[in-house]
């Protein structure tokens, strides 16, 4: 199957080597793990396995894979066309020096892991990928997505960067133009019923991960942020109905921990707030949790950002079900947009609904939008006397040390406050 994708099966190997001793340092070594983490376990180890499988099986009954980076692509209209549709993951030090050659060295992780992903040919979904779907949020991103173009099939969605009446109007024409570039790439029409068929879909799936948040609000929380983290990541790339069903099955055993008083840790409650950890970036919360907190949420694109809002399934005709899509995407608070006061007030409910202690901005390096919108999050923060530890990192492990140190720094000083 690898020959077949025409992937560099050393490099590919060397990755997949990496996983399993880091998994069991960062996941499996955790005490009183919940059952049902056994399924999103199986979902890493074959992570280059059953699904690019099934992604295969797919393509060889005509249908079309969709990779994309960003959570403004309506990935509902994707599976009204009878794709599929799979976030690629963009968070590991991966095919650098090929990266490097097209990109300059001072690039945000993210962008620089997905172009290392593809110039490297290491990745079984990206190479499995028909359509890779770009977007115009950071400059180093819809920059980027140029240069992808000369190395795969690139359609690129243009964001906004305002929530203005015009910039809505632009939107609507943009997932307008996605759905026809969907169409011509599958061959399909997407019809009302399948686009309501998609709708649902995709909100059940939303409305499984919203329980798992909330359910973290519990004191002690019935899981850890890793684990909560980490289903939140194979959210993006797993059938939709599958995992929906697997995680209203932990959900299920959460709830009777919860009755029970069965949780995990009891030192300060965490909330994360920033750029994307991609899968297989565990890093922040490997040293949060090891340094005693718990994260209790992930005010993040990999995290709240993608489940708080679902689409309304009820539009009467096409144009109302469009309208409701654009409006749901819309909706979304990243650090892109300007001005974007709805992120800090998005984040101060959920310190309070998750009863977090303090808050860790996370921003990758050279990640201009949050970086520079932490200002924003510590002036809203503070107002409401909520701790801030200000982190800016890359996926390099350089500097765990020092983030270890700093990190106990916060906690000691959140410690003094609760009382743990
Ligand atoms: S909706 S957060 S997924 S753009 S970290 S590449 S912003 S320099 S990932 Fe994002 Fe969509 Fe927004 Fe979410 Fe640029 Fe920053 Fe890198 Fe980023």
């Amino acid at each position: 199957m690898w020959e077949s994708l025409g992937l560099d099966l050393d490099a590919h190997d060397r990755l997949l080597s990496v996983i399993p001793p880091l998994y069991q340092d960062v996941y499996l070594n955790q005490k009183n793990r919940p059952k049902g983490m056994e399924y999103f376990d199986f979902a890493v180890m074959e992570i280059h396995g059953l699904r690019v499988q099934e992604l295969q099986e797919h393509k060889a009954n005509g249908g079309k894979v969709v990779g994309t980076f960003c959570l403004y692509v309506p990935e509902e209209l994707v599976l009204a066309a009878g794709g599929i549709c799979i976030g690629l993951c963009a968070g590991a030090d991966v095919g650098t020096a090929e990266a490097e050659s097209v990109l300059p060295k001072n690039i945000c992780p993210l962008i620089k892991s997905f172009m290392g992903f593809k110039m490297a040919k290491i990745c079984p979904y990206f190479e499995s990928c028909d359509l890779i779907v770009g977007e115009t949020t950071c400059d180093g991103k819809k920059k980027a997505f140029e240069v992808l173009g000369d190395f795969a099939n690139v359609h690129v969605m243009e964001v906004p960067q305002t929530k203005s009446e015009a910039a809505r109007a632009l939107w609507r024409s943009e997932v307008e133009k996605f759905k026809e570039k969907i169409e011509k790439l599958t061959g399909n029409a997407v019809t009302e019923s399948d686009l309501m068929a998609a709708v649902k879909k995709v909100n059940a799936r939303r409305r499984a991960l919203k329980r798992l948040a909330k359910l973290r609000s519990a004191d002690p929380s019935p899981i850890s942020g890793k684990d909560a983290l980490l289903v939140e990541q194979i959210s993006f790339y797993d059938d939709p109905v599958r995992f929906a069903e697997k995680v209203n099955e932990l959900c299920d055993e959460l709830e009777e921990r919860v009755g029970a008083g069965i949780g995990v840790g009891g030192g300060p409650r965490i909330a994360v707030s920033g750029c994307p950890m991609a899968i297989p970036n565990w890093k922040m919360h490997h040293v949060l949790e090891s340094s005693g907190a718990v994260v209790v949420a992930e005010e993040a694109c990999i995290g709240e950002r993608s489940f708080r809002d679902a689409v309304d399934p009820n539009g009467s005709d096409m144009n109302a079900l469009l309208d409701a899509i654009a409006d749901r995407y819309l909706k979304i608070d990243c650090a892109c947009f300007t001005p974007n006061a709805e992120r800090p007030e998005h984040l101060r409910e959920l310190v309070k609904e998750r009863k977090a202690d303090g808050v860790v901005h996370y921003s990758l390096q050279f990640c201009d939008p949050y970086t520079v919108e932490c200002y924003s999050i510590e002036k809203s923060l503070k107002r409401e006397g909520i701790p801030l530890l200000k982190i800016e990192t890359d996926y390099g492990q350089q500097d765990v040390g020092q983030l270890q140190t700093r990190v106990e720094a916060f906690l000691e000083r959140l410690g003094d406050r609760v009382g743990v």
